[in-house]
């Protein structure tokens, strides 16, 4: 006897929710047959009116949502894991150009030091490749150096990792592990040149004073870096401001490193210590498989040998529609406003393309300059849904070197980083 199953239990399981909507015999040589678009239309509730162009196997974002419980309470990040916090923003709140702490994503390795005051906090800068060590206090900083202001753009490497198949383990980002607040701090070249570099230098690694999970105080939570090109670019910062105030806890207090357009793994939070290093910087998580990815594309699920991994360095383009929030109701034939954000790592983006019908046609978005190197840019569209029924609005990028993002999960990697597919909201008109 066949078992009927409820949807919610249909959709706990996005892949054999695929399976079962999209089951071989509904296909005729892949293409969608009347009986399947019927039984994803009953699904839905309602009509699909560019149902017709619904690629093979695609499982409709009104399932899909239903499954992964994407949606957080009004105005709330969504905690994705407590100890260590971990948080993501939902889509339509970063809708700003510049983000409130408040909807900045929260991603801890470990927990947070336990005293942040700025008057005691100490930087030192060392490393093999550092001519003078010295030991700077935040006054010290902001007396020496001049102070910089730049909007940049900070995205885990993680995000939209939930997407990967076959799974990969560590949080389940959907797609809010991404901001871009205001920074104030002083050039990190500046002061590393105040120091003084010398010609053998390869790499900055920092050092933090958040504590590791174990307990261990001899353990460190993470010690990543940059490249020295990187390091001495002019929008990486050491910041001890974010939107005009003190860095938040949760965010660094009182001082971090921001190098924007790479993975905000690089941007160490509650910074206590920058190296001069002579060689590729190997504090916790530089190396074995974190926050790098296969220097050549692997097969799904594959096993892959460290020194076949690479250090991911500037994130891909990448792009969210954050307004109308996704699942939200409107009329057909009137005008619909879109409005979203794009980045592309170390580049600009030169584009924004919308799609209202599975990506059969795609119009030009208005995008906005960003407002400096290495900020997230915000573009705007607006579309009309020709009848009643069920829409999907896809966003597509395309950098200033005309890379796109794929419609579908790129490289799949052992750790899930660099998930740059494009963002989709599920629209009803009546
Ligand atoms: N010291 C320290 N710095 C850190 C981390 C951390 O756990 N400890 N997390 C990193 C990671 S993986 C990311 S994505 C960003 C997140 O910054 P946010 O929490 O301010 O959004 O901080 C980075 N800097
Ligand atoms: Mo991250």
């Amino acid at each position: 006897m066949r078992r009927e199953r409820g949807t919610s239990e249909i959709f706990d399981d996005p892949e054999r929710a695929e399976g079962l909507l999209w089951s071989r015999r509904r296909f005729v040589r892949g293409s969608l047959t009347g009986s399947a678009l019927l039984a994803i239309s009953a699904r839905i509730g309602g009509l699909i009116p560019y149902g017709r162009f619904l690629p093979a196997g695609y499982l409709p974002l009104a399932l899909a949502n239903e499954a992964s419980g994407i949606e957080s309470e009004d105005g709330l990040l969504r905690v994705l894991n407590d100890r260590p916090l971990n948080a993501e923003t939902p889509a339509h709140l970063l809708d700003d150009q510049i983000t409130p702490a408040e909807r900045l994503f929260v991603r801890n390795n470990g927990l947070p030091p336990e005293r942040t005051e700025a008057s005691d906090w100490r930087l030192s800068i060392t490393g093999e490749a550092c001519l003078g060590p010295r030991r700077f206090s935040i006054a010290d900083l902001k007396r020496e150096f001049d102070q910089h202001t730049y909007q940049l753009q900070l995205e885990c490497g993680g995000n939209g990792r939930s997407e990967f198949r076959p799974r990969v383990p560590g949080n389940q980002w959907s797609t809010g592990a991404v901001g871009n607040p205001e920074w104030t701090g002083v050039r990190l070249r500046d002061v590393l040149e105040a120091c003084g570099i010398a010609d053998n230098a390869v790499y900055l690694g920092y050092g933090s004073a958040d504590r590791h999970l174990s307990g261990d105080p001899d353990k460190a939570v993470i010690s990543r870096g940059v490249p020295m090109n990187k390091a001495l670019e002019d929008e990486s910062l050491i910041a001890f401001a974010m939107n005009g105030e003190p860095i938040p806890g949760s965010h660094g207090a009182p001082l971090r490193l921001v190098c924007g357009g790479w993975p905000g793994s690089v941007s160490g939070k509650w910074l206590t210590a920058l190296m001069i290093r002579d060689r590729v910087h190997d504090g916790a998580k530089m190396t074995g498989s974190s926050y790098r990815v296969p220097c050549r594309p692997v097969a799904p699920g594959s096993t892959v040998a460290d020194d076949d991994l690479c250090i991911i360095e500037s994130m891909p383009v990448k792009s969210l529609v954050t307004f109308p929030r996704s699942g939200v109701q409107t009329r057909a034939g009137q005008l619909l406003s879109l409005r979203g954000k794009a980045w592309a790592g170390d580049r600009a983006v030169k584009s924004v393309a919308i799609s209202i019908d599975f990506g059969q046609t795609w119009q030009p978005a208005a995008l906005s300059p960003p407002p400096n190197r290495l900020a997230w840019q915000s573009w705007q569209a607006s579309v009309t849904l020709p009848l009643p029924g069920y829409y999907e609005i896809w966003a597509r990028a395309t950098d200033d070197a005309d890379v796109s993002q794929p419609m579908l999960v790129p490289g799949w990697n052992p750790k899930g980083y660099l998930n740059n597919a494009c963002h989709r909201i599920a629209v009803q008109a009546a």
